[in-house]
């Protein structure tokens, strides 16, 4: 079995652990591939509700594992980017519940546009994030150019293409890259705590928001209110909603789950 990514279930989170410390968490087939089978995985396991994906050692991901790219002087990019990243990256955008990527270390390269992937980025002080495909020559991929500029604009995401400077914690969060910065020393506590308040929420209401933003980023206004209109008659029909309600009227807390 695949040791590339670990795998560990605690209060309905789903931590998923790139392992690959002495490269930093560089990608590889067998870790692509094996973190894209987990996700699958949790999308129908009724356990889990949360799923954090993180890194090992000091690095989140360094991107593409440049050593598995030697020695071949016409690389079929296209299929192995159509084989390897692009279903990861759907199935973390499409996958029912909430992803957090959880950046602990350097994220370069593919490993940036992982970090960028989440619903929730939670990041590290210690955490840095670089474009760093131009350094090699290549464009940015496994979903970077759909990401960044929808979060900084054309122009910033350019720039941080074009130059791959590290961006730190404190820049990426005035930028709009994540969402939380937490002391290194308390990340992984932070991280556990953050996707346990998230477990608690309304599971089905969450994956349902979650499919409302995904078709609102390709969507016109009307054709995003309409969504809405299909997704809530869903949301109102389902026993979340009655227990919501039935908290409010009798001034108590919701019991969406387990905690
Ligand atoms: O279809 C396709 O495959 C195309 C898709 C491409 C997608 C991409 O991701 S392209 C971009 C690939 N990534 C990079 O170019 C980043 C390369 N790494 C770096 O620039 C630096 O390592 C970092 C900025 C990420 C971190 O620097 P630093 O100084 O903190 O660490 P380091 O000493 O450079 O790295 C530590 C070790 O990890 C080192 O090994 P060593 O010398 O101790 O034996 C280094 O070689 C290794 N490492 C880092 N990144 C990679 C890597 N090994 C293989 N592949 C890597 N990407």
């Amino acid at each position: 079995m695949s040791t590339s990514v670990l795998s560990g279930l605690r209060n309905a989170v789903l931590t998923l652990t790139l392992n690959r410390p002495e490269r930093l968490n560089a990608a590889t087939d067998d870790l692509l591939l094996s973190l894209t089978a987990a996700l699958e995985r949790a999308g129908t396991d009724p356990d889990v509700r949360v799923v954090v994906i993180t890194g090992a050692g000091r690095g989140f991901c360094a991107g593409q594992d440049l050593g598995e790219l030697q020695g071949d002087t016409a690389p079929d990019l296209t299929g192995h980017l159509r084989r390897t990243y692009n279903p990861l990256i759907l199935a973390i955008r499409s996958l029912p519940k909430p992803v957090l990527t959880a950046v602990n270390g350097v994220a370069a390269g593919a490993g940036a546009s992982l970090a960028l992937s989440g619903d929730v980025r939670l990041w590290s002080e210690a955490a840095t994030l670089s474009m760093a495909f131009s350094s090699i020559a290549l464009i940015p991929d496994a979903g970077s150019t759909w990401f960044l500029p929808r979060m900084v604009g054309a122009a910033r995401a350019f720039e941080l293409m074009a130059f791959a400077e590290r961006v730190d914690a404190g820049a990426a969060l005035k930028l709009g890259l994540c969402e939380q910065v937490y002391p290194a020393e308390r990340f992984a506590a932070e991280v556990q705590a953050y996707a346990e308040r998230l477990a608690a929420r309304p599971p089905h209401a969450l994956a349902l928001t979650k499919q409302a933003l995904n078709f609102s980023l390709n969507a016109d206004l009307g054709a995003a209110l309409d969504h809405e209109a299909v997704l809530q008659q869903r949301a109102g029909e389902h026993a979340e909603h009655g227990e919501g309600l039935d908290a409010f009227r009798h001034k108590r807390k919701p019991e969406f789950g387990p905690f």
